[in-house]
């Protein structure tokens, strides 16, 4: 595909007319650049009216159990204060399950605030859910959408805590979980922001990561009719195949674990080595040895784990990798397989920021616990329900095979499967979204240890490819070199996305992300400036040096890159396990 190269700019808006200009004489606008697609009518600010009488709130299925004003400050975001709003609290759709005989309610928060943007925002949240985070609207790259003025519901998506995994037996709970939490909340929410301020949102949008991801891409072809903009960050929008290959890799770990812990199979110093050995074989292709490798496709072509990681001809001692070590770490970032060789989910890119302790955890951790629990309630039909205190026996003996076959079967009173109720339906159709002006920003670490970038990428192909090469007029897609899973590792992991997203949607804004560092990641290298700016490239772009300051944004362009969603061959969504 051609396209691009687009043009960057800087975060600080003081050097932003200037760099536009640099640019604008460096690159002109052409024919291939997506251009920002149409405009829908900006929002205009309104003033809160109401906060203690909505106790009397009615709306049917609603119970509201809280409605009073927060001060100013009680909450901060990024070390600055939030503004006085009101916190609403309630549930909806209580209920007992005929199936296993508990309570049910999909509980909600909603923060509305007193100098309020005119915009309405879904915080959907992450894991598998149960619990109502608190209604900030934080997208982890750094903003807060009730800071931005926006009246943000989170919700605990009809299940509570305690309800973990097991909610997955009822089948009511599997499909509140998986999408109708949102389609439910969603007209209640919009009417109770028209309660709060005498009208209703001018623009909605709705965001999350992982699962919170997940939900997104789901809103964005089962509710497009409901939202404006959607920002999805490390989505999971394949989370059953994603959980069935975690476990496949559990199983391959423990293969050359050395102790119960299966982080033994491949220790944080043999990635190290692992990383610094994809750092001396790609690090220079985008033109700058920094840490980072933004010639990511490339590289998986020039980095070669067999040949250039030394092979231990004795003993491991973190200088090397055994022959067992190689062929399992080769297979678990090749992608998940059945028996009989078919994919079960995506292949992984080799990215230096394996090093991170969160790669390990999800890799290592996560399938013995997490993903066996919504393998054995949530995901496969009919539920094995295994026993929770003996989660990592039943994810080291899973039937793979089975387990794969089961994130599509129905059974009895299960009438949805799991890749039905979690993922969205005909992914790469965004007519709706398209055709009311709708807007949609996706990011992905290329660390990720759970969701992988290659299926991300391979969904953006799909779109690409429906909507001839134009979909980057209301979709674009964004890697995030060195990023684990949502945040964090050595990365620019953070950015002003949701404000990105709004001007996109309402002012026509060419989306021109540019990712910084969080003082607080301990996985940033001590070599770095603390101030160093990358400009996140919208896929397939990529981010090449050019001249100047190293460490500023404004020495890179993104020009054009290789598509790289190759890992499987049918369209992201569709059967190939
Ligand atoms: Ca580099």
């Amino acid at each position: 595909m051609t396209c691009l190269p687009h043009r960057i700019a800087v975060a600080a808006s003081a050097t932003l007319a200037a760099a536009a200009l640099v640019f604008s004489a460096v690159v002109p606008a052409s024919a291939h650049t997506p251009t920002a697609g149409s405009t829908l009518t900006p929002a205009t600010p309104g003033t809160l009216q109401e906060c203690a009488s909505l106790n009397g709130f009615t709306y049917p299925n609603t119970v509201i159990t809280g409605a009073s004003i927060v001060a100013a400050g009680v909450l901060s975001n990024g070390g600055q204060p939030v503004g006085e709003h009101c916190l609403v609290t309630g549930r909806m759709n209580d209920r007992t399950s005929t199936v296993d005989g508990r309570s049910y309610a999909i509980g909600f928060e909603m923060r509305l605030p007193t100098a309020w943007s005119g915009r309405y925002l879904y915080q959907a949240n992450g894991g598998i859910d149960g619990s109502i985070a608190t209604a900030l609207g934080a997208t982890r790259g750094g903003e807060s959408g009730l800071q931005m003025g926006m009246a943000v519901i989170s919700s605990d998506a009809g299940h509570n805590g305690t309800q973990n995994p097991v909610f997955g037996l009822d089948p009511q709970a599997r499909l509140d979980y998986g999408y109708k939490a949102v389609g439910t909340l969603t007209p209640m929410a919009k009417s109770l922001v028209a309660a709060t301020y005498g009208r209703g949102p001018d623009r909605s949008y709705i965001t999350g990561g992982s699962n919170g991801g997940r939900h997104t891409m789901v809103a964005s072809t089962r509710y497009a009719d409901q939202y404006d903009g959607f920002l999805a960050i490390s989505p999971g929008f394949n989370l059953p195949k994603a959980a069935v290959a975690q476990i496949w890799g559990a199983q391959q770990w423990n293969t050359v674990a050395t102790t119960a812990d299966l982080a033994s199979a491949f220790t944080a110093q043999e990635r190290q080595l692992v990383a610094n050995t994809i750092l001396a074989r790609c690090d220079g292709l985008d033109g700058l040895q920094d840490g980072m490798v933004y010639s990511s496709a490339k590289c998986q072509n020039v980095f070669s784990l067999q040949g250039h990681v030394p092979t231990c001809k004795s003993v491991r001692d973190g200088t090397c990798l055994t022959r067992d070590q190689k062929k399992v770490i080769s297979s678990v970032f090749g992608g998940a397989e059945t028996s009989k060789g078919k994919p079960i989910y995506a292949s992984f890119p080799f990215d230096p920021g394996l090093t991170q302790p969160g790669w390990a955890d999800w890799k290592f951790n996560a399938p013995l616990s997490r993903d066996a629990g919504a393998v054995g309630y949530i995901f496969n039909t009919p539920p094995p329900a295994p026993p929770l205190a003996d989660l990592r026996s039943f994810a080291l003996t899973l039937d793979i095979d089975a387990a794969a076959e089961a994130i599509w079967t129905t059974s009895g009173v299960y009438t949805e499967s799991a890749m039905s109720f979690m993922t969205p339906p005909n992914p790469t159709n965004l007519d709706t979204l398209q055709g009311r002006g709708g807007k949609m920003i996706v990011i992905h670490g290329a660390s990720d240890g759970v969701f992988s970038p290659d299926d991300t990428a391979a969904w953006y192909d799909g779109v690409e490819d429906r909507y001839n090469g134009s979909a980057g007029g209301f979709v674009r897609y964004y890697e995030v070199p060195g990023m684990g899973h949502v945040s964090g590792g050595p990365a620019t992991d953070q950015h002003q996305a949701l404000s990105a997203l709004i001007a996109w949607v309402e002012q026509g804004t060419s989306p021109e992300l540019v990712g910084s560092l969080n003082p607080a990641n301990a996985a940033i290298p001590a070599e770095w400036s603390p101030t160093r700016t990358r400009p996140l490239c919208a896929y397939p772009a990529i981010a090449q040096y050019t001249s100047g300051d190293p460490e500023s944004a404004a020495s890179f362009l993104c020009v054009d890159g290789p598509r790289r969603g190759n890992s499987y061959d049918t369209p992201a969504g569709t059967r190939n396990g």
